[in-house]
């Protein structure tokens, strides 16, 4: 066996959603890195352009697309543009999501709801709209982004811990309904990783201290850091390569040992 090759994305196309900029740029580079063709989407055109210019100055030639993927007739729009005009999708990566930190007695029912359509039905919708060309291609691979909140919970995020717990156990449906086909389907689910979504929780404090959440997070992390976007790029190519055929419906934690660590000791 040639243990490299493996893990090579040779001839593959991978569509990340929400891949501008954050985590599903950095998987997006990597997957680029082992010879990807780069496919993504954005809400806003104004991301996407920002987008095809970062990747145009990482030397990565990416396709974007706008699309709203929460938007069902969208979603398939996009997905037969990308059919038509660059091939069947082999990698799937469903990092597209939101946040929004509020109290849940103070959170509206339309505001939860929104969270659970980005972070939840879009999942299903854009999954729904590639597996098709994939079981006739014979072979895919779907990347659902999890997160620490598939596991545990956190004051002012019921919303979100709500979607990410069944964005994991969507994937354990994917890998049960279409392993089949010989469709993988597998799950990340980052730690606290620098990007803008969690820039609030790192912001300077008025008189220059650190956030208290940013020493939390330190404190709960083994590595005693943040991640950055790019520390994903190598699970995301195992889970997307030939490497994890043999693994289906399984939810990497990508999180510096968060998840294995009680805390700090006071
Ligand atoms: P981010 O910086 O906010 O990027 C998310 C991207 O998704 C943005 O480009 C965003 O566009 C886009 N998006 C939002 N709603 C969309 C929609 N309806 N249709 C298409 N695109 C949409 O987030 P990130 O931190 O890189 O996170 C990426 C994924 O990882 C998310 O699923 C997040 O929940 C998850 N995650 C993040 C962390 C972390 O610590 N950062 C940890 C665990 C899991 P706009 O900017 O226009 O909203
Ligand atoms: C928060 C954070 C988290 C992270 C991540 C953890 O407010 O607690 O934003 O939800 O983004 O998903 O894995």
């Amino acid at each position: 066996m040639d243990y490299l090759k493996n893990f090579s994305l040779e001839g593959k196309i991978a569509l990340i959603t929400g891949a501008s900029y954050g985590i599903g740029y950095g998987i997006a580079k990597a997957f680029a890195g082992v010879g990807a063709k780069i496919v993504f989407c954005d809400i806003k055109k104004e991301f996407v352009d920002k987008g095809l210019a970062s990747y145009e100055a990482d030397g990565i030639d990416a396709k974007g697309y706008v699309c709203d993927v929460t938007n069902e007739e969208m979603v398939n729009d996009m997905v037969a543009k990308i059919e038509a005009e660059v091939g069947v999708i082999d990698i799937l990566v469903n990092n597209a999501g939101i946040i929004k930190r509020i109290p849940m007695c103070d959170m509206t029912a339309a505001e939860f709801r929104q969270v659970i359509d980005v972070d939840l039905n879009a999942p299903f919708i854009v999954s729904k709209a590639v597996i098709p060309s994939m079981i006739k291609k014979g072979h895919g691979k779907i990347i659902n982004i999890c997160s620490m909140m598939s596991e545990l919970g956190r004051e002012t995020v019921s919303a979100y811990a709500a979607a990410k717990g069944g964005l994991k156990m969507l994937t354990r449906n994917i890998c049960s309904e279409y392993g089949a086909y010989n469709i993988q389907c597998n799950g990340i689910g980052p730690g606290y990783i620098a990007t803008p979504q969690t820039a609030p929780l790192r912001e300077k404090q008025a008189d220059g201290s650190r956030h208290p959440f940013d020493q939390f997070i330190c404190g709960r992390t083994p590595a005693g850091r943040w991640l950055n976007p790019d520390e994903l790029g190598g699970p995301a190519v195992f889970l997307a390569s030939d490497a994890s055929n043999a693994v289906n419906g399984h939810i990497l934690y990508v999180d510096g040992g968060i998840l294995a660590y009680i805390g700090k000791q006071p």
